[in-house]
């Protein structure tokens, strides 16, 4: 089974998606997921200039070889483009061995751990009103699980927050961070940390009053914090017993979680920006996070993200595994192939895509009682219509960015 056709889709359905295309000399074919949000294109250049070159003629069966030669042979490793690019790779292989052996992906990741993935998806408002009521659109769409983001007073606009209060069936629904501002230049949105550490708890306590002890939430501070602001945000949220607070500091000072570990038993999770396993090496080896939030798009794949999970599964620490809409549907498959086959799965995030999006790739997971599923398809369940994404052309994107009131850059 030899790959002799390699090709890179860039379509712009609702936003930008970047899907590797493999097809092996006896007609199998595979995809998979090389979108990094806002660096489309260099991702894009990577493959088609350096890797697809090394994969014609490979053998498609060897998965973990192709892995290491593409990681070693670089010489220069890790980052968010390369281990994007790298988790294309190693997705469309297992996509291509599924259909080789007539199997889903999980189960040649050794079948079903469990009957489905509890999920949990984005709730938001500019008050507390909005909020309650994006809560209970997300509760009729099926939703047991629900992050809590709302509005800061004295703040224009805020991570997280859908611009769009439309919630009936959340059609049209569309959230500052995505899709990034197609064809402009980034925006700048405002942020005061003393004005939201004082909010935020109180947004909590009205939620807890409205919904009850039961429902799991969650909560997403976007790297914005210092150690010891993230530890006061964890103990001011413990009477409202969060299911998980996440990027609570930035992502590149690992240390910075010991402070807030030992002062806060609120649980972290933490990792959508990281890329490989020695990103979570003391984290996990101190057992200072409960949560891995990778995408397998973002860190080399399901074959280096099932290293990151087992790994991490010594210490109890469990999958969360970041699901965006700037994960592709395919990228979204083999977060629930990987997700369904581990021992140590937690949560799924789950943002539903466009209905372009959906006419793009057509996709057999199902989505019930608040659980997903990838389906028995063979390989990872998606394909890929081309003549629709070639109705597509990219869109330049970005994400916004933030400034302090005296107009310094701060973490978005
Ligand atoms: C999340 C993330 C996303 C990111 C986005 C950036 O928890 O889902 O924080 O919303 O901001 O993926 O591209
Ligand atoms: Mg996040």
């Amino acid at each position: 089974m030899i790959i002799d056709k390699a090709e890179v889709i860039v379509t712009s359905p609702d936003r930008n998606f970047v899907t590797l295309k493999l097809t092996t000399d006896d007609g199998h074919t595979g995809l998979g997921d090389a979108t990094l949000n806002g660096r489309e294109l260099a991702v894009v250049s990577y493959l088609e200039d350096h890797v697809v070159p090394l994969l014609l003629g490979r053998d498609a069966h060897r998965i973990e070889d192709t892995w290491q030669f593409l990681y070693r042979s670089a010489y220069w490793r890790r980052g968010p483009v390369t281990m994007a690019a790298i988790a294309a790779v190693d997705m469309a292989l297992w996509d291509i061995k599924g259909k080789a052996a007539g199997m889903p992906v999980y189960q040649l990741l050794g079948g079903a751990s469990r009957e489905g993935l509890l999920a949990y998806g984005h709730a938001s408002g500019k008050s507390t009103e909005e909020l309650f009521d994006s809560i209970r659109a997300h509760q009729e769409q099926g939703y047991r699980a629900i992050r809590v983001q709302t509005g800061v007073p004295g703040l224009k606009s805020i991570y997280g927050i859908a611009s769009n209060a439309t919630y009936e069936g959340m059609e049209g629904v569309r959230y500052d961070h995505e899709p990034a501002q197609r064809g402009d230049l980034p925006n700048e949105e405002d942020w005061d940390t003393r004005s939201y550490l004082r909010h935020v708890p109180t947004v909590f306590e009205a939620v807890r009053n409205e919904f009850g002890p039961e429902l799991p939430l969650l909560h997403d501070a976007h790297h914005r914090l210092t150690p010891i602001q993230a530890a006061k945000l964890g103990q001011s949220l413990e009477p409202y017993d969060l299911f998980w607070l996440e990027d609570v500091t930035p992502a590149e000072n690992q240390e910075a979680l010991r402070l807030v570990r030992q002062r806060t038993t609120t649980p972290l999770a933490i990792g959508e920006i990281f890329n490989t396993i020695w990103d979570y090496q003391q984290i996990v080896r101190e057992q200072l996070i409960d949560y891995v939030r990778s995408a397998v798009t973002h860190t080399g794949g399901i074959t280096h993200l099932k290293k990151v999970l087992d790994y991490a599964s010594q210490y109890q620490i469990k999958s969360g595994m970041h699901g965006p809409t700037d994960v592709s549907p395919v990228g979204m498959a083999a977060a629930m192939h990987l997700g369904l086959a581990i021992h140590n799965f937690g949560i799924q995030e789950y943002m539903q895509h466009g209905t372009k999006t959906d006419q793009v790739f057509q996709q057999s997971f199902t989505w019930q009682d608040g659980f997903l599923h990838p389906g028995d398809k063979p390989g990872l369940g998606v394909d890929l219509d081309v003549d629709e994404a070639g109705k597509y052309p990219y869109v330049r994107a970005y994400l916004p960015y933030n400034r302090l009131a005296d107009g310094t850059v701060h973490d978005w």
